[in-house]
């Protein structure tokens, strides 16, 4: 299956499977039809030597010149039980990034090719091992940065959101079998029973669909994290709270205000939710160039965070430029935070419409239920049944949208166009699992994955 870029399935490919650097072991793994023979190479048997599957083999491994470069552990998967469905074997040596990268350069000695990131679950895939939203959750589960976000993914490798997708794509399958049962007799109309069956299913399906929405929604939001802009007025204490809530000194902190230009960042977990945290330069009126367009990047950014955190000084009280910046921000989703409460003998935040705390960047005080409320407003609840992508949502709104148009048209008669809204409805759902031709974003799928995986 040769394509545009060079990618041959015949081909065997090799790659590291653990992380560069040193370790106690690493693993050399290679995939294809000629998997086996270039590992007997490497070991030095006869190319045609053969292996009996899974079982664990103390080897010498050699190097392209013949020198024993290590000793350690072979093991050979045959087709079609390996992880991507051809003859895998898997070399673990000692984790000197020396000793594999010499294996490596022996393995393409003899002709394995250097896979691509992501190529061995790509050929999972492609050899219908995995389907692609498992294929992803690969990804996910390797890139996961909190425990909830690992689990969640695993639900989805483990096949539960592509589960929902199929049975879901399997009743609009059913609904379309029925709706172009109907087109037969275009000389009549659709009988009224024949309708109604339609409409029972069309429902179904719809409501269905709804849960997986939401669900997906979900997932995609655990997956990516929630970004959270501090901002406000210069000298409030934002990274003072960036500080605080990192629990580094990211950001300079100094009594001149103006300090911040650039949008700082720093990711923290709230309870499983990973929160990518943004301090901002203050906002106020500058003819600094430079300040000018902090403020700027500062306002940009307002459009692409899922919360605003509006710090306020609990010491110099509610001031003309808080009330300008709160205009400009949505009230459902920020939150007031008056910092500096330590220099208070008492404070009670005063009734401005958003949710108010009073903290303290500098004692901590405020800062407990202010991670729990913002876990609560940003992240819900609950953690994801399984982990979803944009891509996944899109889908499923696409499938949505698809579904209310072949209503429409099933109230209006026109069964014709009923069947289209059913066909477009299990097109966009086999998009998600890789079911319907979904060549042209495999590219940009598995590139994201790392090497030797
Ligand atoms: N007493 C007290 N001082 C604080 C607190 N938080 C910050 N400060 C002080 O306020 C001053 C400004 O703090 P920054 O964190 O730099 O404020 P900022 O909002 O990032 O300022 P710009 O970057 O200039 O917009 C520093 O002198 C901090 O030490 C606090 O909770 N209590
Ligand atoms: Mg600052």
């Amino acid at each position: 299956m040769p394509r545009a870029d060079g990618y041959q399935l015949g081909d065997s490919i090799v790659a590291l499977a653990t992380a560069a650097g040193e370790a106690g072991i690493g693993v050399l793994r290679l995939s294809g039809p000629r998997a086996l023979a270039i590992a007997n190479i490497l070991c030095g048997l006869p190319a045609a030597r053969s292996w009996r599957p899974r079982h664990a083999y103390l080897r010498a491994f050699y190097g392209s010149d013949g020198e024993l470069l290590d000793r350690g552990i072979a093991l050979y998967f045959p087709a079609p039980h390996s992880y991507t469905g051809e003859d895998v074997v898997e070399l673990q040596g000692h984790g000197s990034p020396v000793l594999l990268e010499a294996l490596l350069a022996a393995a393409v000695a003899q002709g394995a090719r250097l896979a691509r990131p992501g190529e061995f679950t790509e050929r999972a895939f492609l050899h219908g091992r995995l389907d692609l939203a498992q294929a992803e959750a690969v990804a996910d589960l390797i890139h996961a940065r909190s425990r909830s976000q690992a689990r969640a993914a695993l639900a989805s490798l483990e096949g539960r959101f592509s589960e929902g997708i199929d049975a879901l794509r399997q009743q609009i399958l059913g609904a379309l079998a029925l709706a172009e049962a109907g087109l037969d007799f275009s000389e009549e109309d659709l009988g009224e029973a024949h309708m109604a069956a339609i409409a029972q299913q069309l429902q179904g399906v719809q409501q269905q669909l709804q849960t997986l929405l939401q669900q997906s929604r979900q997932g995609a939001k655990l997956g990516r994290g929630a970004r959270v802009a501090l901002l406000g007025r210069p000298n409030v204490g934002k990274s003072s709270l960036l500080n605080a809530l990192a629990g580094r000194d990211t950001a300079i902190i100094t009594p001149i205000a103006g300090t911040t230009r650039d949008i700082l960042r720093e990711e923290i977990t709230l309870n499983g939710l990973p929160v990518e945290l943004l301090d901002t330069a203050g906002l106020r009126q500058s003819d600094d160039p430079v300040e000018q367009e902090g403020v700027r990047r500062s306002r940009a950014l307002l459009a692409r965070v899922d919360w605003v955190l509006l710090l306020l000084d609990a010491s110099s009280g509610w001031q003309a430029e808080d009330a300008t910046i709160l205009a400009e921000l949505d009230a459902q989703r920020c939150t007031l935070l008056w910092n500096k409460v330590d220099l208070l003998p008492a404070f009670c935040p005063p009734e401005l419409g958003p949710p108010s705390f009073g903290i303290s960047a500098r004692t901590g005080a405020g800062l407990a239920d202010l991670r729990a409320h913002l876990r609560a407003v940003v992240g819900g609840e609950d953690s994801a049944p399984y982990l979803a992508r944009q891509r996944h949502v899109l889908a499923l709104e696409a499938a949505d949208n698809a579904l209310q148009e072949a209503a429409m048209q099933l109230h209006a008669g026109a069964e014709e166009l009923v069947a289209q809204g059913l066909r477009d409805a299990a097109a966009a759902l086999g998009q998600i699992t890789g079911a319907v031709d979904v060549e042209e974003i495999l590219g940009e799928i598995f590139s994201r994955f790392c090497i030797g995986k």
